[in-house]
């Protein structure tokens, strides 16, 4: 049944190139990695692909600050001893380094997000995978743990155009703390975080107290783990809670984030999570056949990253796919098993007690039972989408709008005879835009990209007053009438204490 649901997938053939230095886990090969697997597996062809357009600074300015994006859009390694200030301003430097390229990779994960929103809002794909997507814990005015621009919360602003409701299901081992302050206080995202809590597990907030404020209280559900959970314990834990989730909250829409640094063996993940018991998790997000997006996000033993979400492109697809690896450029990595399901650590401890997981199913369960329930408030107005090229609010004095397609521009590949959605491009069959599989000679080291960021262009502000009832940097005037004020759930007159931890 899930396989019959039309799939779109987005990819940046430059994705591979950005390198945050040497010593840094993050590595954006792990993308080119996945991808070359995907194809070798023959995955694409069951998927419509595209290259993200970029998102530019108007459209990241619907979250984030103008002066942060215009330090972003200007910072590179080459001046950064001038921004001195503004990087410990903008947290940019460990975690969160300036280098090559830095903006346009900013603009390309947050284009196949954004991208792939608008394709759901239009029902041009039921589901969308973007893995270089799913940037969690960057802020309003702030980067944070290897994350910049939250393309997440920029493509759930989009989807609460068309969609009443947006769930948000993260399964990285870290909390998803900028996702979940964008909508603190709003009843329309249900921002749900399973994550390793404490002993200072970065970025140390998500605690199971910690609900929402205001309007948004009850509508943020954190589940605080202990080291080494398996996949037995975290199912147990994590379907019941999705499904009341689902029940309760009634979303028209999912974004999960697949961040694959809850899996076994990850080089800074504490649990241990096989692929099989990980990719369980989308799967089934995916039974409730609702518009989905789904995003990449940490992961740091990148060989099992790649094998992961190829791995979870096959079973959104409804594919099985054989356990031996095809033959791919970066075969070196996955010796010497060759093997694409690799198991869980047999001798990690779970120091999740099922007493512990018991008391924490029946908490959250209770939190998302003192919601209410959602009323059915139709839409009165709708905000613009992003523009199309033959837009009216294209000017000539706007060169960026001129080629602009937001919903990408179509890889080509091998379906010659398909309906194209409508204004998407289709390149030539074997022109620039087709799927190279050979991807990078050499000795499989991330190349450095010597791409210089734009120079420093102000960004107008588009952000409103920050009395708008959506704090945090959600711009009011970015979601739909009704959002923050008031609340649109039914929730009941008082709160019923919440059963003990
Ligand atoms: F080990 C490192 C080497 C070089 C640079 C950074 C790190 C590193 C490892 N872990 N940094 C961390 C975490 N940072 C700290 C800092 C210490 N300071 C007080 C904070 O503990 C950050 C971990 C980020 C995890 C990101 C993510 O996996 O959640 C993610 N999701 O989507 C994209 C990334
Ligand atoms: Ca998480």
């Amino acid at each position: 049944m899930t396989s019959k649901r039309k799939v779109a997938y987005f990819y940046d053939p430059d994705i591979g190139n950005y390198y945050y230095g040497p010593g840094h886990p993050m590595k954006p090969h792990r993308i080119r990695m996945t991808h070359s697997l995907i194809l070798h597996y023959g995955l694409h062809n069951m998927m419509d692909l595209f290259i993200p357009a970029p998102a530019e600074a108007e459209d990241l300015v619907q979250f984030h600050d103008s002066d942060y994006i215009a330090f972003l859009r200007t910072v590179n390694p080459d001046n950064q001893d001038h921004f001195v200030k503004q990087m410990k301003k903008f947290n940019v430097g460990e975690d969160c380094p300036v280098f090559n390229g830095l903006f346009k990779y900013c603009q390309s994960y947050t284009g196949g997000s954004v991208g792939g929103a608008v394709k759901l809002n239009h029902g041009n794909a039921d589901l969308v995978i973007n893995w270089s997507g799913g940037l969690h814990h960057a802020k309003k005015a702030e980067a944070s743990g290897f994350c910049y621009v939250n393309d997440i919360v920029l493509a759930i602003l989009e989807l609460l155009k068309y969609h009443r409701r947006v769930l948000y299901v993260d399964i990285d081992v870290h909390h998803g703390d900028g996702v979940e302050e964008a909508f603190l206080t709003t009843d329309r995202v249900l921002t749900c975080s399973f994550h390793k809590f404490g002993d200072s597990f970065f970025p140390g907030t998500g605690d199971v107290v910690n609900v929402g404020h205001g309007p948004g209280k009850m509508y943020a559900l954190n589940a605080p783990l202990e080291s080494g959970i398996t996949d037995e314990a975290y199912k147990r834990l994590f379907q019941p809670v999705m499904r009341k989730a689902v029940e309760v909250f009634q979303p028209e829409a999912i974004v999960f984030q697949s961040g694959a640094d809850s899996l076994a063996g990850d080089r800074i993940g504490l649990l241990n999570l096989s692929i099989v018991g990980h990719a369980e998790c989308v799967k089934f997000m995916q039974t409730f056949n609702l518009p989905m997006l789904v995003l990449g996000g940490g992961g740091y033993k990148i060989n099992n990253v790649a094998r992961c979400w190829a791995y979870e492109t096959g079973a959104i697809l409804g594919v099985q796919m054989a356990d031996q690896l095809p033959d791919n450029e970066y075969r070196d990595y996955y010796g010497p098993s060759f093997r694409l399901v690799v198991p869980p650590n047999g001798d990690m401890q779970n120091e999740n007690t099922g007493t512990y997981l018991d008391a924490l199913c029946k908490r959250l369960l209770h939190n998302l039972s003192q919601m209410g329930s959602p009323n059915s408030v139709p839409f009165h107005e709708r905000p613009p989408d992003y523009p199309l090229p033959d837009s009216p609010t294209q000017g000539p004095g706007d060169p960026h709008r001129v080629h602009r397609l937001w919903d990408g521009q179509h890889h080509g590949g091998d379906k010659d005879d398909r309906d194209l959605p409508a204004g998407v491009l289709r390149r030539e069959s074997g022109g620039r835009a087709r799927v190279d599989i050979s991807g990078q000679e050499g000795d499989g080291e991330p190349r450095h990209p010597s791409a210089a960021s734009a120079g420093p262009t102000p960004v107008q502000s588009m952000l409103r007053s920050p009395s708008s009832g959506v704090p945090n940097g959600v711009d009011k005037s970015a979601l739909p009438a009704g959002t923050g004020l008031p609340p649109q759930g039914n929730a009941p007159p008082g709160p019923t204490p919440p059963p003990p931890i």
